[in-house]
C-alpha cells in the first residue's frame, strides 16, 4: 500500500476566499493574460517588478478539483493520500473571521475524503489567528471528524513562533486527542538574504533554502523553548524531510551543551535532547527528491518514523504532456535507492508507516 502524507488542496471554499482578497495571498485573472488565473501566496511574490504572467504561479483544476487529485493518485500508484489544505493556511485571516473559516473549510476538506472512502483522509486546520481557546474547540471538533488525522500548522503559531507559551493550550489539546501535528513551512527567510539578485532566480532561494530552515528553525525554537519536555506524547511530522534538521541536530546539540547562557538558567541538563525528541516525537516525510538527504533522514529518525509524500499539486512537470511527475518519480526513487534490497523497510516508508501511524484503514 502506497500512502501520500504530504499532498494539498486549496478546497473551494478557501479557493473563493482567495478570489475576493486584493493583497498576498490572492487569486486573480490579470489583464495582460486574463485566460489563466494566477495564485500568489509567498511573501513578496506580487512585487511589482515581476511581469504579472510570472507572479505566483497559474492554479488550475489540479489545485482545487478532487476528481484530479485522484486521477493523479492512480497515475502514480498512490492508494491512499492524507490531503491538507496548503499555505498561508488561515493565518492571515482577521481573528474574528477564523474560526468560522476554519469549521467550513474542514467540513469542506471532510466532505471529499467521503467520497473516496478509503483513499482519502486529512489534517485539518486551525483558526490560529483567532484565541487559543477557538482553537482549542476547532482541535476538539476534529477530533470526531472521521477522516481527520491530525492538523497541518504553519511556523507562525499564533504570531510568535512555535516556542511561544500561549500555545501550551492547543499543544495540550493535541497531544490529549492525539492528533499528530504536520509542521510545513511558509515564510521563509527575509529576502533581504536572497540579494539584489533574486528576482533573476524565480522560486528557488525561498523553496530550495527558504522552506526548509524555516521549518529547522521552527522546530530548534520548540526544542528551546522545552515543548516535548512540558508535551512528552506531543507528535510531528515535518516536511520536507525535516528542513535541514536531520543534518544539523548534532551542531544544534552542541551549541546548547556549550552554551553560558543556558547552563547558568540550568537549562543544558536535565533536559530531553535532540536526538531522543527524534526518535520519540517526530516523524519526517520523505519529500526531499534525493537519497542522500533522504538517508540523513533515516539516520535521524529511523526507518519507521520515515512517510512517502509528492507535495502536489506543487512541482509539476515544466514540459507540456508530460503524464507521471519527475518530482514524485524522484521521491520514489531517493527511497529505492537509499534502501536498496530491503524492501521491508522500503514499503514501512512507502505506506506502512501511514497506516500504523496515522491509523488508516487497511
Ligand atoms: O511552489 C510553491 O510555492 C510551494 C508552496 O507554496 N507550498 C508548498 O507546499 N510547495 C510549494
Amino acid at each position: 500500500m502506497i500512502v501520500d502524507v504530504h499532498t494539498h488542496v486549496y478546497p473551494p471554499t478557501y479557493v473563493e476566499l482567495l478570489r475576493r482578497r486584493t493583497t498576498v495571498p490572492y487569486i486573480r485573472n490579470f489583464e495582460d493574460a486574463p485566460e489563466s488565473a494566477r495564485l500568489i501566496i509567498l511573501p513578496g511574490e506580487d512585487d511589482p517588478a515581476t511581469p504579472s504572467t510570472s507572479r505566483g504561479r497559474p492554479i488550475g483544476a489540479e489545485y482545487y478539483d478532487i476528481a484530479q487529485k485522484v486521477a493523479f493518485m492512480d497515475m502514480h500508484k498512490i492508494d491512499a493520500s492524507v490531503i491538507s489544505l496548503a499555505n498561508p493556511w488561515l493565518d492571515f485571516l482577521p481573528c474574528e473571521e477564523a474560526g468560522d473559516a476554519a469549521r467550513k473549510i474542514n467540513d469542506d476538506v471532510e466532505g471529499l475524503c467521503a467520497k473516496y472512502p478509503g483513499r482519502l483522509y486529512a489534517f485539518g486546520t486551525l483558526p490560529l489567528s483567532a484565541p487559543a481557546k477557538t482553537v482549542v474547540k476547532e482541535i476538539e471538533r476534529l477530533a470526531g471528524l472521521e477522516h481527520m488525522r491530525g492538523v497541518i500548522m504553519g511556523t507562525s503559531g499564533l504570531g510568535n513562533g512555535l516556542d511561544d507559551p500561549a500555545l501550551d493550550p492547543i499543544y495540550e489539546a493535541l497531544q490529549k486527542h492525539e492528533q499528530l501535528i504536520f509542521l510545513h513551512p511558509h515564510y521563509g527567510l527575509p529576502s533581504s538574504v536572497y540579494g539584489p539578485r533574486a528576482n533573476e532566480y524565480g522560486h528557488v532561494l525561498p523553496l530550495a533554502l527558504g522552506f526548509p530552515l524555516e521549518t529547522t528553525i521552527a522546530v530548534t525554537r520548540m526544542l528551546l523553548s522545552q515543548v516535548w519536555d512540558r508535551f512528552p506524547k506531543l507528535n510531528v511530522l515535518l516536511a520536507h524531510s525535516g528542513g535541514t534538521l536531520p543534518f544539523l541536530a548534532g551542531r544544534i546539540e552542541s551549541c546548547i551543551r556549550h552554551d553560558g547562557h543556558l547552563k547558568k538558567h540550568g537549562k543544558t541538563e536535565g533536559r530531553r535532547d535532540i536526538w531522543d525528541i527524534l526518535k520519540t516525537n517526530i516523524y519526517l516525510d520523505a519529500v526531499i527528491y534525493s537519497e542522500v538527504g533522504l538517508k540523513a533522514a533515516l539516520d535521524a529518525s529511523g526507518a519507521g518514523r520515515l512517510m512517502f509524500g509528492t507535495d502536489h499539486p506543487f512541482f509539476p512537470p515544466l514540459e507540456e504532456n508530460t503524464k507521471e511527475w519527475h518530482s514524485v518519480n524522484a521521491n520514489y526513487g531517493a527511497i529505492s535507492k537509499a534502501f536498496g534490497n530491503n524492501e521491508e523497510a522500503a514499503e514501512q516508508v512507502l505506506g506502512n508507516n501511514a497506516r500504523r501511524i496515522l491509523k488508516l484503514s487497511p
